[in-house]
């Protein structure tokens, strides 16, 4: 086995012998085949993941499959990778896929037609050093949304209204915020419904809005959604819309590091705010995480470099753990 693997390639691994389906493994399994370096000592390895990765899909693929039966795979099902994930929602045109497009460099078609998206997609972007993944969506309408999407919304953490600010900016907002009802997705405070998701809207093509549209809007607006105003054509707000994301996933990153090397500041692991240190090694390592002797912190508030910590210790953001197992 090659000692020049990513921790994004460790991570992937861990995440294809965690996966509870065949669906979960190919994604893991494909991930895992973009992050392995490519060079000679991991050839062997290579070929034996793609060999894995054939007999996965023709698995996927036979499946619930009957003689002459079409087969069936979920497509709007997007397995999460990454430390979240952000699924779009908007009226045709409205810009989902530039979004996509100019965040994650994902392969999707933008254009100056309607319904150009038909199925949902998922892309990679990155906000300093934590990968959060993107969903682009087909359209719906007034009339029509494709009946498997709302799983791709349940499935999200979050939900992002895209709003086309040089559109009918009204018409959208409620086209979206009746589909998102519809279903119950849409978070009430004073509701307490578990299907619901955060949701904050994407103000776009900021570049070409009448002024005071996105005012308008927010005047006009019950809701008292959170709105994030961008171009993708002109590539403003994005950082901001990047950084306010991870925000709202609400998690700390945590640089795990082995006793006697310095840690690996490159490739954290993320965990949801309010996690402790036995959570971290759990996340680790299922096996391991009982055998946890103690830890030692570092970049941690009101701690001294280096001291020990117990594992209910809480972790705050950008905390370095190293953990000493029995
Ligand atoms: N000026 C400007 N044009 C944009 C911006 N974002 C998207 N567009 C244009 O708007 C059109 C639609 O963009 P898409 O990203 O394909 O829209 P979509 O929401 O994915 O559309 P569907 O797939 O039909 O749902 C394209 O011609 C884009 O070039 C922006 O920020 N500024
Ligand atoms: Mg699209």
């Amino acid at each position: 086995m090659p000692a020049n693997l990513t921790q994004q390639y460790k991570k992937a691994e861990q995440r294809y012998k965690l996966a509870g389906t065949d669906a979960e493994r190919l994604d893991a399994l494909e991930e895992m085949l973009r992050e392995i370096p490519k060079h000679k000592g991991t050839e062997h390895l290579q070929a034996d993941l793609k060999k894995r990765r054939s007999k996965l899909k023709a698995a996927i693929e036979g499946s619930g499959k009957k003689s002459g039966e079409v087969k069936h795979v979920d497509v709007f099902h997007i397995p999460k990778s990454g430390a979240g994930q952000v699924a779009l929602i908007g009226m045709p045109n409205a810009g989902k896929s530039a979004i996509l497009a100019v965040l994650t460099g994902a392969h999707v078609h933008v254009a100056d037609y309607p319904f150009t998206t038909d199925k949902p997609a998922p892309g990679m972007a990155r906000y300093e050093d934590v990968h959060i993944q993107l969903v682009d969506a087909p359209p719906i309408t007034a009339d029509y949304a494709p009946p498997g999407l709302v799983n791709t919304y349940r499935n999200a953490d979050i939900l992002a209204i895209v709003i086309d600010l040089a559109g009918e900016v009204l018409e959208q907002m409620k086209v979206c915020t009746a589909y998102l009802d519809s279903h119950t997705l849409i978070l009430d405070e004073t509701a307490n419904n578990p299907l619901a998701r955060k949701t904050f809207v994407i103000a776009t093509k900021a570049d070409i809005a009448p002024d005071s549209t996105l005012e308008t809007l927010k005047e006009l607006t019950e809701r008292p959604f959170e709105y994030i105003e961008i171009s993708s054509e002109a590539q403003t707000g994005l950082d901001g819309l990047l950084r306010r994301i991870f925000e709202m996933l609400d998690i700390v990153r945590v640089y795990a590091k082995k006793p006697g090397k310095p840690a690996d500041m490159t490739d954290p692991f993320t965990l949801k705010r309010g996690s402790n240190v036995h959570d971290l090694a759990y996340h680790i390592h299922r096996e391991l995480a009982d055998k946890l002797k103690t830890a030692r912190a570092w970049n941690s508030p009101n701690i001294h470099d280096g001291q020990n910590v117990p594992r209910e210790h809480v972790l705050s953001d950008k905390e370095i753990i190293e953990l000493h197992f029995g």
